[in-house]
């Protein structure tokens, strides 16, 4: 009897459930670098040599501990360029009597599973991924019958469920939740950790060479690429996480600093999303740093919540609200995005500096990604698809689970306040607070209006006034709509024309903008 096991490049863990209970001589692996994916969005580059390397490394992993693994090249020649094509090839190799994959992340991708059976006259067994910390089906459970699906809500039931920082029944410390405190900005001087990262065996060194002549055409660098691509080299990053990072990771959770990519975050995601590390051991090794007093409980809970809160909760949403959830446009925004999303050359020097260096590493973090390059695609109108298409291909963290409903939900607002309870729109007074942008910025934050103005602030109150009808009867926007109204009306005009200025030169596709 063979059982053929596709194991898919974001599914890297020996503990999957499609390999439990299978006795390795039965089965045959089939690990498949395919065009298919490698180019359904212009993936950046460094996300593609990440995901190929680790997945070669995966295979001798899997190998080493028994496992008959059949690893299908993107430079084989007979490689057809897709899941199911290489599926069907590999049952003409090994003859199986069933198909048992674990459940892909993607609803693409589960589109495709669906057909096997019928396709390929085989039983196919779909196992649920049993990778995330709440189980299958507690989401949904949770969001039965609720007008709201707050994360805080799911968060505090999942710390109920894992037992992380409780106290009996209570949070610990008194508290679900220290985020008021989690909001310093950062001064240049301070110590900030840095990352030592992992060099580049033999294999990764191969693919790199693989992907810089085969994708040329697609985004990003390849430059001093030092990811991990096994579980030790991500384990090794976690060490320097918890030694380094985590005691100022609730502190300046929220902080920008020119030229610093990283601050306090911990650039696990990655690892996280492709299966090198475990969630739930990561958020058991932040809770024992806080029980032995080396982290603030303030950090220690800020971390673990971004992970059984968060990423969890967006895995369930997603799963929840189905494939059409990417068509959701509910401020009707149909700008196309902006060519320098792709370039970085903008006289904003927010923008500049977050995507320069997403370009560069394919990082950026949360505020980065919440509070400059998304909230400018939501202020200028952008269309959310197209914003969702850029996040996707740009980010090595980005699989389609997660980065939808951050992008789509809770930065574009596109599913009407499923994920956020208002729009994450801001001036440019926020990211002055937050930052050192603005003193290098060719535009003035403090100006409102005309040329010089930094264009973040006349965009705010364009985007309030445009969405007016959508967003007027939202209890926690009222402030800035009776704000607005107070405003002279020579004032008000002076603001739309500046958007308006600012929007006709985006455009144009000046290059100045
Ligand atoms: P840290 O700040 O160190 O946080 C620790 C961990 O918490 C992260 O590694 C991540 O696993 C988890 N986490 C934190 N915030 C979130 C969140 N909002 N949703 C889910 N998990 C979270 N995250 C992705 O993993 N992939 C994506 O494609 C992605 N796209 C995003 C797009 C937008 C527009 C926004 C606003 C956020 C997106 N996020 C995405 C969430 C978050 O920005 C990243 O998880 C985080 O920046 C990764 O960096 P880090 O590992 O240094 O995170
Ligand atoms: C993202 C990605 C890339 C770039 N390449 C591959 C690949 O060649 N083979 C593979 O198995 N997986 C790859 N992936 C990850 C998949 O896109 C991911 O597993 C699915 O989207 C999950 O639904
Ligand atoms: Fe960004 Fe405006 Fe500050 Fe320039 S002035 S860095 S555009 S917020």
């Amino acid at each position: 009897m063979t059982i053929l096991i596709p194991v898919l490049g974001d599914q890297l863990s020996l503990g999957v459930s499609s390999l439990q209970g299978v006795d390795p001589a039965d089965a045959r692996i089939l690990m498949m670098e395919v065009a298919d994916e490698t180019s359904y969005v212009r993936h950046h580059k460094r996300k593609i040599a990440f995901i190929l390397s680790a997945m070669r490394h995966h295979a001798e992993r899997l190998r080493a501990a028994g496992w008959h693994v059949d690893y299908v090249r993107l430079d084989d020649p007979q490689n057809q360029g897709s899941f199911s094509q290489e599926v069907a090839r590999a049952i003409a190799r090994h003859k199986p009597n069933r198909i048992r994959v674990t459940e892909a992340g993607e609803w693409r991708v589960r589109a495709d599973m669906a057909h096997w059976e019928a396709r390929f006259g085989l039983p196919v067994e779909i196992c649920p991924d049993t990778r995330f910390i709440a189980p299958p089906g507690f989401f949904a459970a949770w969001a039965a019958g609720r007008k709201q699906l707050r994360m805080e809500y799911f968060y505090r039931e999942m710390r109920r469920l894992t037992g992380l920082l409780m106290d009996g029944d209570q949070p610990a410390g008194g508290q679900w939740n220290y985020d008021a405190e989690n909001r310093k900005p950062a001064e240049a001087g301070l110590f900030i950790p840095c990352r030592i990262g992992t060099p580049p065996d033999t294999m990764t060194h191969e693919v790199l060479t693989l992907v810089a002549e085969r994708f040329q055409n697609h985004p990003g660098s390849l430059d001093g690429f030092d990811m991990a691509v096994t579980p030790e080299g991500a384990e090794a990053e976690v060490r320097r996480f918890l030694n380094e990072a985590l005691p100022g990771f609730g502190d300046y959770q929220d902080a920008m600093l020119k030229g610093q990519p990283l601050l306090w975050h911990s650039f696990l995601s990655p690892y996280l999303n492709i299966g090198l590390l475990d969630p739930l051991d990561l958020c058991r090794a932040v809770e024992a740093e806080w029980a032995a007093g080396r982290a603030p409980l303030n950090a220690a809970e800020g971390f673990i919540r971004q992970i059984i809160g968060w990423r969890d909760y967006v895995r369930g949403l997603y799963d929840w609200a189905g494939p059409d959830y990417a068509q959701r446009n509910f401020l009707e925004a149909t700008r196309p995005l902006p060519e320098f999303y792709w370039t970085g050359q903008t006289r904003m020097a927010c923008l500049a500096d977050a995507i320069g260096q997403t370009l560069q590493l394919g990082y950026a973090h949360h505020i980065q990604r919440l509070m400059v390059t998304g909230n400018y695609a939501l202020l200028a109108g952008i269309d959310p698809h197209e914003v969702h298409l850029w996040y996707l291909a740009i980010y090595v963290d980005a699989f389609e689970w997660v980065e939808l409903p951050n992008t789509l939900g809770m930065s574009q607002f596109g599913d009407g306040g499923i994920m956020a309870s208002k729009p994450y729109a801001a001036s440019g007074a926020y990211i002055d607070r937050m930052s050192d942008y603005c003193r290098g910025c060719a535009y003035d934050v403090r100006a409102k209006t005309g040329p010089k103005a930094c264009p973040m602030n006349a965009l705010y109150w364009d985007f309030m006034d445009r969405n007016r009808d959508k967003l007027e009867n939202n209890p926690r926007i009222g402030m800035a709509y009776r704000t607005w109204d107070k405003m002279a009306e020579d004032q008000r005009r002076a603001l739309k024309a500046t958007a308006a200025a600012h929007l006709a030169r985006l455009d144009a596709r000046d290059a100045e903008v």
